[in-house]
């Protein structure tokens, strides 16, 4: 099929909708991140898996954790977020959309628990009928060295790669059967037009295992390689970093960034308002991994959770992180909108059998960060700036930047409470320019208030507390 034609301006900015059903996300594609340049979408897990059908002990209340989806049981295109035709319709009508779609693939373990899965498949730990049996995977005493059979020790190269990641079946994924059941899945996938994906857990997958499986992966419709983001959490020693993965994969994923992001905006334990001056340098100058080699982003599914990240709870702080984001250009932009929880057990929204119900931005059930205009005016700046090197950098030590991108847009943030006034050098030339973060130019019209660049490129801007003023050459009015 003929590859869809690329939007105005789009580049490579990913919306990350974190367990919304196919027919929600295709939706999303031709309503909102097509039109608002977003260039990919990232979907949840989308083969069969678990299905829980009792809880389990003491603190365990959710029936249908939003963690099922980790455990999966077939590559039958049957789990919580809808059928394998919904699927397939999904990736037709986002790629008409100018949207490409990217899959969270589990490839390092099948499921740890359970006995029924969404598809209504029956299996055991270890037999997984049609699929796999007990010689595909990883066993107590003979391949995994620790004494209960999971990873106690998470910088043990042995127990990370070959004993069972939280009792998750681990597979023996340098073993050719196990390497063509998955590569035979994922090649599937891209068969029906996906473009590439974030691999789960790929540090106990490893990097030799993750080169061998992507070899095996045909070219996607568009007649390139799929783009594949490993996910490797930091901290880990030597061969188990991030950094030593990137060679292993198109990309990792950001997750010491995000860490940093947070301790930015909003410093911890205490909640602190952090420094914006602290990013100048943000990204490799500050010990990331390459640009070019990250999938960068606020927030994920596990960091909005376990603390590492800012989250939606942050409200008018965490909107503020995803403008700098993509104002800046670190890495591949990726913004997160997903379910709103209490328990970091919850469930998405579904119903009474576990399946994901249609997301409604308008609901308190839902967070919508990717379609906020704030968030989607920096998506448009985003993509007029394109590569532009970060220029003009000022601040006020604290909690007051800006910068320009070359002479293509100019960006200043406010995570102070009380607005800010200062006057600015934008590297752009002299003229009236709608600020994008609450406008849109349009026929030489601003739908908000502009921004004067005078002569000399300097502009007196007034910064709202905790919001961005921003704007390209293309917003000119
Ligand atoms: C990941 N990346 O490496 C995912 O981003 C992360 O969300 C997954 O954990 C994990 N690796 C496995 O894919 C999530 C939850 C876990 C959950 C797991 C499997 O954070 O809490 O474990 O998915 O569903 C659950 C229970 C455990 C239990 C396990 C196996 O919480 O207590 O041992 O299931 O039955
Ligand atoms: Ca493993």
């Amino acid at each position: 099929s003929t590859p869809p034609a690329a939007g105005p301006g789009r580049s490579d900015v990913m919306a990350n909708l974190f367990q919304w059903n196919w027919t929600s996300v295709a939706t999303e594609c031709t309503d909102v991140l097509g039109p608002a340049g977003y260039a990919g979408v990232q979907v949840s897990q989308p083969a069969d898996s678990l299905k829980r059908t009792e809880l389990g002990n003491g603190s365990d209340t959710v029936l249908h954790p939003w963690w099922e989806i980790y455990q999966p049981v077939s590559y039958d295109l049957a789990g919580r977020m809808g059928t394998e035709a919904e699927f397939r319709a999904m990736v037709k009508t986002c790629r008409q959309a100018g949207v490409k779609v990217y899959v969270d693939a589990v490839v390092n373990h099948m499921t740890g628990q359970g006995a029924i899965s969404y598809g209504g498949r029956k299996y055991s730990h270890f037999e997984y009928p049609g699929l796999y049996d007990a010689a595909d995977f990883h066993q107590k005493g003979t391949d995994c060295p620790s004494t209960t059979g999971g990873i106690d020790d998470f910088n043990n190269l042995q127990q990370v790669r070959k004993c069972e990641l939280v009792g998750l079946a681990d597979l023996r994924t340098d073993r050719p059967k196990v390497q063509n059941e998955l590569a035979g899945y994922l090649n599937k996938l891209i068969g029906w037009g996906v473009s590439g994906f974030r691999v789960d857990a790929a540090k106990h997958v490893g990097q030799a295992d993750m080169i061998a499986l992507q070899k095996k992966l045909r070219n996607t419709v568009d007649g390139s390689r799929p783009y594949v983001a490993l996910e490797i959490f930091g901290g880990g020693p030597g061969y188990l970093s991030p950094q030593a993965f990137t060679s292993a994969g198109s990309a990792v994923l950001g997750l010491d960034g995000d860490i940093q992001l947070k301790n930015a905006f909003k410093s911890y334990p205490v909640d602190a308002p952090g420094s914006l001056a602290t990013l100048q340098g943000f990204g490799e100058g500050s010990g990331l991994t390459p640009s070019e080699k990250t999938l960068s982003f606020v927030q994920n599914h596990d960091t909005e959770r376990n603390g590492d990240s800012l989250n939606y709870k942050d409200g008018a702080t965490n909107v503020l992180a995803q403008q700098f984001l993509l104002a800046y250009g670190y890495g591949t932009p990726q913004v997160y909108s997903s379910f709103a929880w209490d328990a970091t057990d919850a469930s998405p929204p579904s119903d009474q059998d576990g399946y994901i119900t249609d997301t409604d931005c308008a609901s308190k059930e839902w967070v919508c960060v990717h379609s906020d205009p704030a968030v989607t005016g920096m998506v448009s700046f985003h993509n007029h700036v394109g590569k532009a090197p970060v220029k003009n950098w000022w601040d006020d030590g604290g909690n007051l930047i800006a910068f320009s991108r070359g002479n293509a847009g100019w960006v200043a943030l406010n995570n102070d409470k009380v607005d800010k006034t200062a006057t600015f050098s934008t590297g752009l030339p002299a003229g009236t320019y709608c600020n994008v973060t609450t406008g849109v130019a349009k026929k030489g019209k601003c739908s908000g208030p502009t921004v004067t660049v005078g002569a000399n490129g300097k502009a007196k801007v007034t910064v709202k507390g905790k919001s961005a003023v921003a704007f390209t050459k293309a917003d000119r009015v």
